[in-house]
């Protein structure tokens, strides 16, 4: 039993900083999917949320198309110049570099790029991505394999090494919206009967394709991003249909969730590429009525805009089959991280997961689960001073038991749900 509130403070941050995380949501790949797998100085450094702040404060004759013919390294010296050196790298995605940098003790003081280019061209993969598991203290992360895509249906074919630190999702956007048409030519070319205007029997295919890539795969859960106007569930139309006689029954018959990313809107600046997408306010309404036409599915979801958060998470007080996880994107920074897990915290217990990395850079694990760490302790030494201030006596095993809750504990109780 803690004497006082300061030694129960400093438990809750020592809880905070060696807990274990599951990474729930990542964009990245095992060593031996060749160049997928990025890491490095160059590629954390042209990450495309530094691209897109380059070109807030670049030289106009500096066009997208003139930037993205250059080599990586040139990419990376023009962030580096501009965001960091001219800039002061205060964005959270520039300050996420430096923190990495200095975890990894390389000379950030120094400034010295080239020598700590130097040192990632001495790593070697397989141990480097050992290393940064360990350093940001990740059970395993989740990675984003799309059922559409040709080279990861080749990757798969292969039956190449994985290491246990990386699960599968299986990523279904292209079912959706403008991506039926070549999902229909993916799923016919590969021997399902389907249709472009789909029937009883096409709906019945796409859900045979999606339980077969599972056989093979074995995701943690579906996935899909969809935009904020495409987020209309419920009326008559393909996006209903494909999740009420395709996607749905398919998650059923398989056991997994459907995990929905739903908010940003494609191709806002189309010349940023990856960093095209802007963000909108969806419709909470159409994932009520999901919730309430699939009590037997379960639903994972996380959304883009700061305007949908209350409304979700009151939302998720409703239906047990909701799960709400991260701070998504444009929601990772501190000032809205901090926002979100009061209001999760304060809705729900632990009873959500509060952040996944949506690392596409392997070594951005370490400072995106660095920063969220700190804010998540500052708001659980309030919290648990407040109960402490009100005669509640929480245990060293409860606050480590609160801890792996929402860093992983709650999203991996919600699949065994
Ligand atoms: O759809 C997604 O998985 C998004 O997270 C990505 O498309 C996005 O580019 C990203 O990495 C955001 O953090
Ligand atoms: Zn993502």
């Amino acid at each position: 039993m803690f004497k006082n509130v300061n030694d129960l403070t400093d438990a809750v941050r020592k809880a905070v900083e060696t807990t274990v995380v599951t990474d729930v949501h990542t964009h990245l790949f095992p060593p031996s999917y060749d160049e997928a797998l990025l890491w490095g100085a160059d590629e954390i450094l042209t990450y495309h949320y530094l691209v897109t702040e380059l070109f807030t404060v670049a030289p106009h004759s500096l066009t997208c198309e003139k930037f993205f013919s250059l080599p990586k390294s040139a990419q990376a010296d023009l962030v580096w110049e501009h965001i960091f050196l001219k800039g002061g790298a205060l964005s959270e995605a520039a300050r996420g570099v430096i923190t990495t940098f200095n975890h990894l003790g390389l000379d950030v003081a120094g400034r010295d790029l080239a020598g700590i280019r130097k040192w990632f061209a001495e790593q070697n993969i397989d141990e480097y991505l050992a290393k940064v598991f360990e350093m940001a203290n990740i059970d395993y992360a989740v990675m984003t394999n799309s059922a559409f895509s040709a080279a990861e249906a080749d990757f798969w074919r292969q039956d190449l090494p994985v290491p246990d630190c990386l699960k599968t999702s299986l990523r279904i956007d292209t079912l959706f919206d403008d991506g039926w048409e070549k999902a229909v030519e993916v799923m016919s070319d590969a021997g399902y009967d389907v249709k472009i205007e789909p029937d009883d029997k096409t709906y019945d295919e796409v859900r045979r394709f999606l339980v077969d890539w599972s056989e093979r795969i074995k995701p943690v859960y579906f996935a899909a991003s969809i935009g904020p106007d495409e987020f209309a569930y419920g009326d008559d139309n393909p996006f209903t249909h494909v999740i009420d006689r395709a996607v749905m029954p398919a998650a059923v018959e398989v056991g997994v969730p459907f995990a929905l990313m739903i908010g940003a809107r494609g191709a806002v600046n189309p010349n940023l590429r990856a960093g095209g997408a802007g963000v909108g306010v969806a419709d909470v309404m159409s994932l009520t009525r999901m919730l309430q036409n699939h009590a037997d599915g379960k639903f994972l979801v996380t959304m883009l805009s700061r305007d949908n958060q209350h409304e979700l998470t009151v939302l998720a007080r409703k239906f047990g089959n909701l799960h709400l996880f991260g701070c998504w994107w444009y929601c990772n920074n501190p000032s809205i991280i901090d926002e979100m897990t009061r209001q999760r915290l304060e809705l729900l217990g632990t009873a959500f997961t509060s952040q996944h990395s949506d690392a596409r850079v392997l070594d951005q694990l370490i400072y995106k689960w660095s920063h969220t760490r700190k804010i998540v302790a500052d708001i659980l030494v309030e919290k648990y001073s407040d109960l402490f201030a009100a005669g509640w006596r929480p245990t060293q095993e409860e606050i480590t038991r609160d801890v792996r809750a929402i860093f992983g504990g709650s999203f991996e109780a919600f699949l065994e749900k």
